[in-house]
């Protein structure tokens, strides 16, 4: 898959302000610092996309762009601030809990982990959110240039043990030399002809219907 266009759409903190098109969505989340903004400015092929979006007072907000007018990227605020007030956490639990049941279209999240380190508790806690708001969910670990080949592996054992979760499904992704960049746009555009062959399916079902209901049957 390749990306053409990529540009900044709107920020949003509840619901109403979502996008009016619910169109599919590859959803970023992750601890503060885990290299999510350097990975969708890799992503995008864009240098400081990501980062022009969420100055200071915009950080704690749900960020979308348009992906060659065909799907969002969404950048969800960081967790894992040392000094952050209660209210701000149960803000932040509120508006993620909110976008994740509560966004109209398709959504694939990808969650990332830093592949130095075992998984934080909080690292666990947001996939086991994940996990039980059933949602599509994948593990990128992300700066992968930092260690050895060996020690990837390793670490990507340590990572699917902790957090349950296949091994072979892990994308190491590194913003430095776009190691997993391509396996990443792969997963991506995979869930987005996905996407493309179920609507395919309710539109052949839908004509269908039709066609029967023209001919006086039940449908
Ligand atoms: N070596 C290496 N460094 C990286 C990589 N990705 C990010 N970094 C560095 O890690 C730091 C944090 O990266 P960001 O992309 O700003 O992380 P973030 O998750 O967006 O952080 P916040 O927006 O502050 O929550 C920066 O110093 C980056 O240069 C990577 O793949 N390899
Ligand atoms: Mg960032």
């Amino acid at each position: 898959m390749q990306i053409k266009k990529a540009q900044y759409l709107l920020t949003a903190v509840k619901a109403s302000q979502y996008p009016e098109a619910a169109l599919p969505a590859v959803t970023f989340c992750g601890r503060s610092n885990v290299g999510k903004s350097s990975l969708i400015n890799c992503l995008l092929n864009r240098r400081n996309l990501a980062r022009t979006s969420s100055q200071p007072g915009k950080t704690r907000t749900i960020n979308f762009y348009a992906v060659d007018d065909r799907w969002y990227l969404v950048d969800l605020p960081g967790y894992g601030f040392a000094k952050v007030a209660r209210s701000e956490r149960d803000n932040w639990r509120f508006m993620i809990d909110e976008y994740m049941h509560g966004y109209q279209g398709p959504n694939l999240f990808l969650q990332l982990v830093d592949i130095r380190h075992e998984p934080s508790a909080l690292d666990k806690q947001m996939w086991a959110w994940l996990q039980a708001a059933g949602v599509n969910c994948r593990l990128i670990a992300t700066k992968a240039d930092k260690i050895s080949k060996g020690a990837r592996d390793r670490q990507l054992t340590l990572i699917s043990k902790t957090l349950q979760a296949p091994k072979r499904d892990i994308i190491a992704f590194s913003s430095i030399n776009r190691d997993g960049r391509d396996e990443l746009l792969r997963l991506i555009g995979d869930y987005l002809a996905a996407d493309t062959a179920n609507d395919t399916a309710d539109e052949a079902e839908a004509s269908a219907a039709t066609e029967l209901q023209a001919q006086g049957a039940e449908v």
